[in-house]
């Protein structure tokens, strides 16, 4: 019903709801859908709205009217009020008729395709990051990342949705509604990205202290870009070359705690604790949203996670600056 929509962007403008992180500025066919009905919703509820304002003042006047001095008694049935009454139901058919069909067909629009053509991700919630799987190509392979989604505009993803711990929900409101990651059970999800950019997700259960800082960079590319990126992302680490101080960096991260919780491909490190680093500096973000990516955020994150993301489950390890620094400078190489 695209009529309805001339009523959105003036809402829209009105709070500021448009941008990366909206549902009135939908990026995708399922948030279209969703806005569909929201915009069906609107129009229903405020016709309502308006009709039942209308007879309050209708009823008022007709009582001010009928107590006046030398009003004429009407004996019930009073056949006004009763027409009216008679109008006033159907009407109230006809608007719950319009929103369960409406309702009904934007369900089934959400409906997840049996599609071999959709790209399947797995996405699973951890107290407080997003854990990102794409298995690729026929051998298996699977590319690993964290806390950033990239997808190819115009093509179905089907989100697979678990939780490493207790329930999330993956919410990315430029693209669909709210779906629940929940331990034990994989939810799935479709998306199919419409215009490309940048947007923003945000975990929607509370699921402990740093659930605010849980959020997930989405990103839809030109189908040709996303291949390059997946081809990118499949590469293990690149090797810290002649560079003395990256190889520092490189020795210092594979071979102290950090390697117990963090892979990076190519070198020692296989911990599956903490999210995967093998491309981190390629991603726009640090830990969630928390920080932007940079060296120097990446060194303040090193030496002291916990006064970053207070309660994270990444410890503070006992570690010089000048050793935080190092890796900083190695992490900031993995592009
Ligand atoms: C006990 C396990 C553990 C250890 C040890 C550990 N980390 Fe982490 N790390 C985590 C977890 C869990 C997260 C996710 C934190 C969050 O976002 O709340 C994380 C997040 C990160 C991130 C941000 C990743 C992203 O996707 O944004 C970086 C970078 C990082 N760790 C580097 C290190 C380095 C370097 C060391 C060693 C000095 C280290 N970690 C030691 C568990 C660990
Ligand atoms: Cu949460």
């Amino acid at each position: 019903m695209r009529w309805t929509w001339f009523l959105l962007p003036a809402l829209a403008a009105l709070s500021g709801c448009s941008g990366i992180q909206s549902v009135v500025s939908p990026a995708g066919r399922e948030a279209a859908h969703l806005l569909d009905l929201l915009g069906w919703m609107l129009v229903v509820c405020s016709g309502m709205y308006a009709l039942v304002l209308a007879f309050l003042a209708w009823g008022l006047r007709r009582r001010h009217r009928a107590t006046a001095p030398g009003a004429p008694v009407v004996e019930p049935p009073d056949k006004g009020l009763m027409r009216a009454l008679a109008i006033w139901a159907g009407l109230i058919v006809i608007g719950l008729t319009v929103l369960i069909t409406r309702s009904f067909v934007a369900d089934r629009s959400l409906a997840v395709p049996r599609d071999h053509e959709a790209l399947t991700i797995r996405v699973t919630g951890h107290q407080w990051w997003w854990r990102i799987e794409y298995p690729t190509s026929s051998d298996g392979v699977v590319v690993e990342t964290a806390n950033e989604l990239r997808l190819p505009a115009g093509r179905t993803a089907r989100i697979e949705l678990g939780s490493g711990d207790v329930i999330h929900s993956f919410w990315v409101p430029n693209l669909a509604g709210k779906t629940d990651a929940i331990p034990g059970r994989a939810n799935v999800l479709s998306l199919t990205p419409t215009r490309v950019g940048w947007f923003r997700g945000q975990c929607g259960e509370y699921c402990g202290t740093q659930h605010a800082h849980m959020a997930l960079d989405v990103n839809v590319l030109p189908p040709a870009e996303f291949d390059a990126w997946l081809f990118g992302q499949a590469a293990p680490a690149l090797g810290p070359g002649d560079d003395r101080d990256l190889a520092r960096g490189r020795e210092l991260f594979s071979s102290g705690p950090c390697a117990a919780c963090h892979v990076v491909r190519g070198t020692g490190a296989v911990g599956r604790a903490g999210p995967d680093l093998t491309h981190i500096a390629s991603r726009r973000s640090l830990a969630a949203g928390t920080l932007p990516m940079s060296r120097g955020g990446l060194q303040g994150w090193i030496a002291n996670p916990q006064a970053l993301k207070p309660g994270t489950l990444m410890p503070t390890v006992s570690i010089t600056p000048a050793d935080a620094d190092a890796i900083a400078a190695y992490l900031s190489s993995l592009r």
